[in-house]
């Protein structure tokens, strides 16, 4: 992130644990706030800040030139990734991301050690599959 810009590379994750790294490039400082939400990120505008209802992590105050992790389980869904620092939402800091339903050999292996769960331990987990 950037004085009112946050680009996320990649912008689509796994479901399961995810890691953000956030780096302030910026000369001010910010904050990364992640939601999960079925609107765009651009579309959150509430008063002169960003409505925060299915806010799921964030990284408070970050000073310019630091870089701090955030890593947070999430489900797969539409994800909005902002800075609500007074008039930052509402300058374009925001940015739009995807957590896609983790399939294949990767989640097979994840959830083997703890294959008697029956689906508990992730919305996600295979198990639940009849
Ligand atoms: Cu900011």
């Amino acid at each position: 992130m950037s004085e009112y810009s946050l680009a996320p590379a990649p912008a689509v994750g796994s479901a399961g644990l995810v890691r953000f790294t956030v780096r302030n490039a910026g000369a001010i400082n910010h904050e990364f706030v992640v939601l999960r939400t079925d609107k765009q990120a651009g579309s959150l505008l509430k008063g002169g800040e960003a409505d925060e209802r299915g806010n799921v992590g964030e990284i408070g105050d970050l000073p310019p030139g630091s870089a701090k992790t955030l890593a947070l389980r999430l489900k797969a869904g539409h994800y909005a990734l902002i800075c609500n620092l007074p008039g930052h939402y509402a300058a374009g800091q925001h940015s739009d991301f995807t957590v896609r339903r983790a399939t294949g050999a990767s989640v097979v292996a994840s959830h083997r050690a703890r294959a008697a769960c029956g689906g508990a331990c992730d919305p996600d987990c295979p198990s639940a599959v009849p």
